[in-house]
């Protein structure tokens, strides 16, 4: 976005094109700039996040896998990104909704991709849930540490390499060895993740993106609290 450019004079379909190019160039000022101008046109944060930044990240992610984009310039592109989800974090989360439950949330251990994770926070904090990110990398112990101290409903897990998915079935097996399996409720995801795959390391749901993320926490949370109250 050039500097002589009048954010205010553009088209909204235009202005969303021009912060998935920003996004694209690892512009964060701009991606900044282009989130702020969304909002004040009172488009809702969620689809400021989908529609601008996650449309916008898909493009990259498609660039990288045909082998356009490398590391550097995605990295740029996830530092735009992330200036961007830090602009609508608080507004996401400012829905004034009582906490409904707790979530511990991690990718695992090898994987440092940490996008999607986040998203999964905001989103589910502005649901109502209380959520522990444990951040990147983490093994089995550093979630059963986790789960151990903050006593969540839900776990997390993100993994968004082939190489590091199975490990989430490692965590799964630590959870049952250590008597804590029965107390969460387990969700995954990641680009690589599936139903099916999920099913396979014993986890309670797969989820594809972060909306489904809280609709079916709380629809599983019910569940469960029904059957506690039945
Ligand atoms: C950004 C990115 C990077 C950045 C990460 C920056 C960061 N801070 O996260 C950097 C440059 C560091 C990187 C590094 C690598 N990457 Co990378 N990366 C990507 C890229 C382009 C986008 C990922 C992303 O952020 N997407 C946007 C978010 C919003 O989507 P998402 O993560 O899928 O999350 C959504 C859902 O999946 C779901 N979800 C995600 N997690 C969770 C968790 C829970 C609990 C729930 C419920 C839901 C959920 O909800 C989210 C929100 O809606 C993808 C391409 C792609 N199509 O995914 C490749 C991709 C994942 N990377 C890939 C590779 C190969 C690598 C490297 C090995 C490259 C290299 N040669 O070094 C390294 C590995 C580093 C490591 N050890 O982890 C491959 C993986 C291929 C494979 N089959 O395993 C991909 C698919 C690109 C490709 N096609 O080749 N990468």
């Amino acid at each position: 976005m050039s500097e002589e450019n009048d954010l205010t004079a553009i088209e909204t379909s235009e202005l969303l094109v021009i912060i998935h190019e920003d996004l694209y160039d690892g512009l964060a000022d701009e991606v900044v700039e282009g989130v702020n101008e969304l909002l004040r046109r009172d488009m809702t944060p969620y689809d400021t996040l989908t529609q601008g930044l996650v449309a916008g990240m898909d493009i990259v992610g498609a660039d990288f896998r045909d082998g356009i984009l490398f590391v550097p310039e995605v990295l740029m592109a996830a530092k735009a990104m992330k200036a961007g989800m830090a602009v609508l974090r608080p507004l996401l989360a400012e829905t004034g909704a009582p906490s409904i439950g707790t979530m511990v949330i991690g990718t695992v251990k090898g994987d440092i991709h940490d996008i999607g994770k986040n998203l999964v926070t905001m989103m589910m904090e502005g649901a109502g849930f209380k959520v522990h990110d444990i951040g990147i990398n983490n093994d089995a112990d550093k979630f059963i540490a986790a789960i151990r101290e903050h006593s969540p409903d839900v776990l997390g897990m993100s993994a968004l390499l082939t190489t590091t998915m199975p490990y989430m079935k490692t965590v799964v097996q630590g959870l049952e060895k250590e008597g804590l399996r029965d107390r969460v409720i387990v969700l995954v995801g990641g680009a690589p993740v599936n139903a099916p795959f999920a099913e396979a390391v014993g986890a309670d749901a797969y989820c594809r993106d972060a909306s489904v993320a809280v609709t079916t926490a709380k629809a599983l949370l019910q569940v469960r609290r029904n059957a506690v109250t039945a």
